[in-house]
């Protein structure tokens, strides 16, 4: 039995140094010291994908599971007219807007909230496949009027229903500037795809009331999303100067990418608060999370860069790698540093631009 000891001893000693090794490599980035059990590499990445590199068979389990989202009940919404696990979603959103955006952090607690959208599908909807992304470039850049709006991500079949149709949506009159909703957008409900019987109970804008899917396609938005506007985003030398190239009005004077995205689609989509309503915010989202992650890669130094006003009203400070993104009933609170490298843990996540080679297997267990 004694002799088992050293040889412990000496098994101990072994294991030792392959986490020495990782700590010097890991563990101090910025000048800060932190563990590196924290930035523990992925045993897989999960694969972000073009929406429109996914088969019918692909698309449809994506569609399932937001309708799934859409069926279960809300936890711990903070706004009580959220009935479903998605309304949450859509709720703290609203609740946290005006903390979340023109910020310095505006980019890693939508990325944050991205990741727990994508965490909430796989796990109470039982969702296996890619959380994908809208490259709206494929349509700005389409040699066509109506760019936009020929998108295949509005088939009624196989995407998220088109535009909203005139005289089919009333907004409600009792809402004031604070609500932030610009009403020439609001054009209608999207009577097709399969979304056009859900009630949206959060929203227009900081009211809440039982309203359909409205949106209001928006043609001239297209001139922001194309290559050449994320190239004067990514050729930005600072974070500072990328996030407000990326976010948009109104800190910059014209739209950008961003709100670009938000205004072409209309509607829900176009409001500050209730946004996430249209199932497309996160297709959008994830390709302005991509766009970061693109220029987080071109310089290593860019991996753990953040800057930024902490808030717009005082106190403002700058916003540090310690800085919390709050998530509510949405998932814990993580600090921004946690979630600047999708590669690692927690987010474990990649995206791919290709499609992929088919996949015989998964095409035989669907057919
Ligand atoms: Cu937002």
């Amino acid at each position: 039995m004694l002799s088992t000891v050293p040889l412990v001893l000496s098994l101990l000693l072994f294991l030792q140094t392959p986490v020495k090794a990782f700590f010097n490599e890991q563990g101090d980035l910025n000048g800060r010291y932190y563990k590196g059990s924290r930035y523990r590499t992925c045993e897989t990445l999960l694969e972000r994908r073009e929406w429109r590199t996914l088969n019918d068979v692909e698309k449809a389990d994506y569609i399932n599971a937001v309708k799934c989202l859409q069926s279960h009940p809300a936890l711990d919404p903070p706004i009580t007219q959220a009935q479903t696990r998605f309304d949450e979603f859509q709720a703290y959103h609203s609740h946290i807007a005006n903390a979340v955006h023109t910020v310095g952090q505006f980019l890693p607690w939508h990325r944050l909230y991205l990741k727990n959208y994508d965490s909430a599908l796989r796990s109470e909807c039982g969702y296996t496949g890619t959380a994908p992304y809208w490259d709206w470039t494929q349509d700005a850049e389409a040699n066509s009027n109506n760019s936009i709006s020929r998108s295949p991500v509005w088939d009624p079949l196989t995407g998220f229903g088109g535009d909203g149709v005139p005289g089919t949506y009333t907004l409600p009159t009792d809402f004031d500037d604070d609500s932030r909703i610009n009403p020439p957008s609001f054009v209608g409900c999207v009577p097709d795809g399969p979304f056009a019987n859900y009630t949206l109970r959060i929203g227009p804008g900081l009211l809440n009331t039982d309203h359909c899917l409205v949106r209001g396609f928006n043609e001239s938005a297209a001139q922001h999303l194309t290559s050449a506007a994320i190239a004067n985003a990514t050729k930005q030398q600072s974070f500072e100067l990328f996030r407000i190239e990326v976010e948009g009005q109104p800190l910059t004077s014209d739209h950008r990418m961003h709100d670009g995205g938000h205004i072409a689609i209309g509607g829900e989509m176009s409001n500050f608060f209730s946004s996430p309503g249209d199932p497309m915010f996160y297709l959008h989202h994830a390709n302005i999370d991509r766009i970061w992650w693109t220029w987080q890669q071109a310089v290593p130094s860019r991996l753990y860069e953040i800057a930024g006003p902490s808030s717009t009203v005082e106190p403002i400070y700058n916003v540090t790698l310690e800085y919390p993104l709050l998530m509510g009933s949405l998932g814990p609170t993580l600090q921004i540093r946690d979630i600047m490298d999708i590669h690692a843990e927690p987010s474990c996540y990649t995206y791919i631009r290709k499609p992929l080679s088919v996949d015989w297997d998964a095409f035989l267990r669907h057919s």
